[in-house]
C-alpha cells in the first residue's frame, strides 16, 4: 500500500486529514488502508473478520444475542500508567505527576518504533465525535489503528462513521489518534489472537498539538483513544485553554415525586462503585423517587449564557468492569450487557454465556477461565481477569435518561466528590462555597488496601479522580478551576461524600450502593433550598433528622458516628493535605492557604463554636 493507492471515501473533504492519513500510511506500512463507515452491516462484517482470526469468540445467540468475548494477552490488561506520557513542550507544563519527555526526544523514539509497525495489517481509520455530533459541546477525533478489535469498540464507545467526515467539512479541527498493537506481521507469518508488544508500550500525548500516538498495546484505555487519552488527557488541556471542564465523572438525574430536576455529577476514585451510583436504585420505601443515567465515566462541562454550568456525555457506551456487577449490586447494568455486548477477559460457560466472580452467589461448576484453561470453583484461579471489561451501547441502559444525547446538555446542579476512606471523613458534608469545595476535591483520595502497593492504610491523593488523567499540571488545573467558579453567576453546589467509613472492627457502617439515595435525597434538597444542615469545620452538614430514613434501621448514634469530625485525625489530615500539597508548590493556587488557615483555625474550636464559619470563608476566599 502506498499513499498514492488510498481510495478515500467521497465524504472525506478535509484535505489537511487526507495528507496526515497518507503520512501515516507511508510511516507504518499496513498491508491496506479501511475506511470505517460506522454501519450495522460494517460492525457484523468486523465481528466475523474477529471470529475468524481467533480474537472473538461468539457467544450463545440465544442466551447473549450478538455478543461476543475477546481474551487479552495475559500481558496486556489494564492501563500502563508507567507509560502513560504528557510530553508538552515545557516539563513544567506536564506538572510533577505525569511523566514527560522533551517532543522532540519522544517524537524521535516512536518515528523509529512506527516506521513499517503495521507491516501485514489493516489500517483502520476510524473517524469519531466525543460527544453527538455537531453539538457545539463536541469534539472530533480520527484514530489510525491497525486494530480490528479498535474499530469495533470504538463503534460502541463513540459516535462513529461516516457522518463525521460530513461534520468535519474541509477545516474543522480533529485530534489526531495513531495506534498500533506493535506487532509487524512477516510475509507468511501467521496472527496471534491478542497481538500486542510485551517489550515496548508507549501512550503518548502532546498537548499542544492536540495528538496522540499509542503503541504496543491493544487494551482499553490504551487502544481506545476516545477515552482517557482524548476525553480527558487531551480535553483537559483543551478545556485550560478554552474555559471549559472535561472530568473522571459520572452524570446522573435525580427526580424527586413531584417530578423536580435535578442534575448531578461525581467524581471518585477508581473502585469506588461509580458505575453502580450512575445507574442507582433508590430503595422501596423512598416512593417515587427516581434516578435515570446520562453517563458513568466521563462529564465535559461548560458555562452555559445563563451562567449555570451544562454538561454532555462525551461517550456512547459504557466500558465497565465486570467482577462484581451483577443483578444485586447493579441490575441496571446487568440489563445493558444482555445483548450486542463485547466481553473482555472473563470467563466462558460451557453454554456459550459469560461469568465473572461476583455475577452469581454460586459459581458454575466449570468454566473456561480467561486464559483458555479449564476452570472449577476450587481450582484456585480467578475466572476472570479482575479488570474484566464490558463494551455495552449505553442507549441499552434501561434507565438511560432521555436527554443523555441532547445536543446542548444538561444543566448540572451538584457536583459529587467521594473518598474511599475508612476514617476521618463524614458520609456527606456541603462545601461552603465553590472555592472551598476545589479544595475539598482536590485532596480527595483512597486509603491503600493490603493488595496494592505502599503501606496499608496509606492515603493515595486522587484529587478529583483525576491524578492519571489531568493532561497538564495538576496545581495548574486546580487554578482553571478556581477560574471557571468566578465565571458561574449560578454555579453547582460542590459536596463530598464518603461511603466507605468503617468502625473499630473494620466493618463499613454505611450499606451503600440503593442506600445512597438517602444521601442524594438530601443533597437535592439543599440545592433546592429544602433541607437543614449544621455547620462544620468541613462545611454543612445533616443531623440525622435531616436524612430519609424509611424503611432503614439506621440509628442516630450509628449516624453520628458517620458523621464524626475527629480533631485529632482531621490534625493528621491537614499534615497530609500539606505534603501531598508540597509536590505542587510552585503552582498551588494561594486561596489554598487561605482555607488551610481557616479549616485549622475551626478544627481547633469547640463545636459549639463552629457557627459562622460559613461566612469567615466566603469573606476569606
Ligand atoms: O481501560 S480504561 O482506561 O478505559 C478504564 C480504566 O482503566 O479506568
Ligand atoms: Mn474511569
Amino acid at each position: 500500500m502506498t499513499k498514492s493507492t488510498i481510495a478515500f471515501p467521497p465524504e472525506l473533504l478535509h484535505a489537511e486529514a487526507m495528507s496526515w492519513i497518507a503520512s501515516i500510511v507511508e510511516l507504518c506500512e499496513p498491508r491496506d488502508v479501511y475506511f470505517c463507515d460506522g454501519s450495522d452491516a460494517e460492525y457484523k462484517h468486523l465481528c466475523a473478520e474477529l471470529v475468524k482470526q481467533g480474537t472473538f469468540k461468539p457467544l450463545n445467540e440465544k442466551l447473549r444475542p450478538n455478543s461476543f468475548l475477546a481474551w487479552s494477552d495475559p500481558s496486556d490488561v489494564a492501563r500502563v500508567e508507567d507509560r502513560t506520557f504528557i510530553c508538552s513542550r515545557r516539563k513544567q507544563d506536564a506538572g510533577p505527576t505525569n511523566n514527560w519527555v522533551n517532543p522532540v526526544e519522544m517524537k524521535k523514539k516512536l518515528s523509529g518504533l512506527f516506521k513499517g509497525c503495521m507491516r501485514g495489517r489493516t489500517l483502520y481509520v476510524v473517524p469519531f465525535s466525543m460527544g453527538p455530533v455537531g453539538s457545539p459541546l463536541s469534539k472530533i477525533g480520527i484514530e489510525l489503528s491497525d486494530s480490528p478489535y479498535v474499530a469495533v469498540n470504538m463503534k460502541i464507545m463513540t459516535r462513529m462513521g461516516k457522518n463525521v467526515w460530513m461534520a468535519l467539512g474541509q477545516s474543522g479541527e480533529f485530534v489526531q489518534c495513531v495506534h498500533s498493537v506493535g506487532a509487524p506481521l512477516a510475509a507468511g507469518q501467521k496472527d496471534v489472537p491478542w497481538p500486542c508488544n510485551k517489550d515496548e508500550k508507549y501512550i503518548v500525548h502532546y498537548p499542544e498539538e492536540r495528538a496522540i500516538w499509542s503503541f504496543g498495546s491493544g487494551y482499553g484505555g490504551n487502544a481506545l483513544l476516545g477515552k482517557k487519552c482524548f476525553a480527558l488527557r487531551i480535553a483537559s488541556a483543551m478545556g485550560r485553554d478554552q474555559g471549559w471542564l472535561a472530568e473522571h465523572m459520572l452524570i446522573l438525574k435525580v427526580e424527586s415525586p413531584t417530578g423536580e430536576k435535578t442534575y448531578l455529577s461525581a467524581a471518585f476514585p477508581s473502585a469506588c462503585g461509580k458505575t453502580n451510583l450512575a445507574m442507582l436504585i433508590p430503595p422501596k420505601e423512598m416512593q417515587g423517587w427516581k434516578v435515570t443515567t446520562l453517563g458513568d465515566d466521563i462529564a465535559w462541562l461548560r458555562p452555559g449564557d445563563d451562567g449555570r454550568l451544562y454538561a454532555i456525555n462525551p461517550e456512547a457506551g459504557f466500558f465497565g468492569v465486570a467482577p462484581g456487577t451483577s443483578y444485586k449490586t447493579n441490575p441496571n447494568a446487568m440489563d445493558s450487557i444482555r445483548a450486542n455486548t463485547i466481553f473482555t477477559n472473563v470467563a466462558l460457560t460451557p453454554e456459550g454465556d459469560v461469568w465473572w466472580e461476583g455475577m452469581t452467589d454460586t459459581p458454575p461448576a466449570q468454566l473456561t477461565d480467561w486464559q483458555g484453561e479449564a476452570w472449577t470453583p476450587d481450582c484456585g484461579r480467578k475466572a476472570a481477569h479482575p479488570n474484566a471489561r464490558f463494551t455495552a451501547p449505553a442507549h441499552q441502559c434501561p434507565v438511560i435518561d432521555k436527554d443523555w444525547e441532547n445536543p446542548a446538555g444538561v444543566p448540572i446542579n451538584a457536583i459529587i466528590f467521594g473518598g474511599r476512606r475508612a476514617t476521618t471523613l463524614p458520609l456527606v458534608v456541603q462545601s461552603f462555597n465553590w472555592n472551598f469545595g476545589v479544595y475539598l476535591a482536590a485532596t480527595i483520595g483512597s486509603e491503600t488496601t493490603a493488595a496494592a502497593a505502599g503501606k496499608v492504610g496509606e492515603v493515595r491523593r486522587d484529587p478529583f479522580a483525576m491524578l492519571p488523567f489531568c493532561g497538564y499540571h495538576m496545581g495548574e488545573y486546580f487554578n482553571h478551576w478556581l477560574q471557571m467558579g468566578r465565571g458561574l453567576s449560578n454555579p453547582p453546589r460542590i459536596f463530598c461524600v464518603n461511603w466507605f467509613r468503617k468502625d473499630a472492627n473494620g466493618k463499613f457502617l454505611w450499606p451503600g450502593f440503593g442506600d445512597n439515595m438517602r444521601v442524594l435525597r438530601w443533597v437535592v434538597e439543599r440545592v433546592q433550598g429544602k433541607a437543614s444542615a449544621v455547620e462544620s469545620p468541613l462545611g454543612w452538614m445533616p443531623q440525622y433528622s435531616d436524612l430519609d430514613w424509611s424503611g432503614l434501621n439506621f440509628s442516630a448514634k450509628q449516624f453520628n458516628n458517620i458523621m464524626a469530625v475527629d480533631t485529632e485525625e482531621w490534625k493528621q489530615e491537614m499534615l497530609g493535605h500539606e505534603e501531598f500539597f508540597h509536590k505542587l508548590y510552585d503552582h498551588l493556587p494561594r486561596e489554598f492557604g487561605n482555607m488551610r488557615e481557616l479549616m485549622l483555625s475551626a478544627l481547633w474550636r469547640s463545636p459549639e463554636k463552629w457557627e459562622m464559619l460559613s461566612e469567615r470563608y466566603a469573606e476569606e476566599n
